[in-house]
């Protein structure tokens, strides 16, 4: 390898370098620690298409951008009044505006097919293998899971009983946990104001709107633990109700609901789950 390629090697392995597994999927900080540039890793074939429509827009939308700085700069610099002191007088071209109507709507078109997939897609599942119901109230969750039968509220970790390892204002006393490689129907209402539960990571937003059921689904790809916040301003402390989702192997998600069916079991949460 010569040394500018070693070179180049280098740099990128520590611009773009990204930990082998992240057991937390959650924002990492901007500038100067870790750039985080891009959207958090997909852990849902909603996510996974989300990030390859965004990907596909970002090339679409920096080469219309180029293209327009293109003719501004062509236009001022070949055009201003010291290098074109005497203007062309035509103001019509039949087929330049038949070009610029039909070329943009051409191009939305073509966005709007893999846009209006996606949408359908995260929709709703056809075949779901549980369900989860996610209450939204000033200023905590509360979780469902109608199969089983298990309720449970999940209320943010004030500040001074954050633990090694937590994270400040995305911890609760109770974790929501789902088996992997499932797919979970998501139901969510509220019982006070309209709240939105969010996982970036899952690709999952949605408003938790009171005296209605809006429906999505995820299917969990990773194992490990996945942050979120509510996402529609709910009030004062709107910012202190974080979602923290335990994605877990199916045999540990079946001991999990059996020991909080059984008043024997010690057990609220299982450990934490392996990284993927
Ligand atoms: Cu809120």
């Amino acid at each position: 390898m010569s040394r500018v390629t070693q070179a180049i090697a280098a740099i990128s392995s520590v611009l773009f370098s990204v930990p082998a597994f992240a057991a937390d999927e959650m924002p990492t900080p901007s500038f100067p620690s870790e750039w985080q540039l891009g959207l958090q890793a997909a852990a849902s074939p909603v996510m996974e298409r989300m990030t390859s429509f965004h990907n596909l827009l970002l090339v679409v939308i920096t080469a219309i951008s180029l293209f327009v700085l293109a003719l501004l700069v062509i236009c001022a610099v070949r055009f201003n009044e010291r290098s074109n002191p005497i203007p062309a007088k035509w103001s019509h071209h039949t087929w330049l505006e038949v070009i610029w109507t039909g070329l943009p709507v051409l191009i939305l078109l073509g966005l709007a097919v893999p846009s209006y997939r996606l949408l359908y897609f995260q929709d709703r599942v056809e075949t779901a293998d549980m369900t989860l119901k996610i209450i939204g109230n000033q200023w905590y969750w509360s979780y469902e899971y109608p199969d089983t039968e298990i309720t449970f509220d999940a209320i943010a970790t004030p500040d001074d009983q954050i633990k090694p390892g937590q994270h400040r204002m995305l911890e609760t006393d109770n974790h929501v946990i789902l088996p992997v490689d499932s797919n979970v129907r998501l139901l969510m209402t509220a019982n006070d104001v309209i709240h939105a539960w969010a996982i970036p990571a899952f690709g999952v937003k949605l408003d938790n709107v009171p005296g209605r059921t809006n429906e999505t689904w995820v299917r969990p790809t990773k194992l490990g633990r996945f942050y979120g916040q509510c996402s529609e301003l709910c009030g004062v402390d709107h910012s202190f109700m974080p979602i923290v989702v335990d994605v877990v192997s199916k045999e540990a998600y079946t001991a999990w609901v059996a020991s909080k069916k059984s008043p024997a079991a010690p057990a609220e949460t299982p450990a934490a789950p392996p990284a993927d």
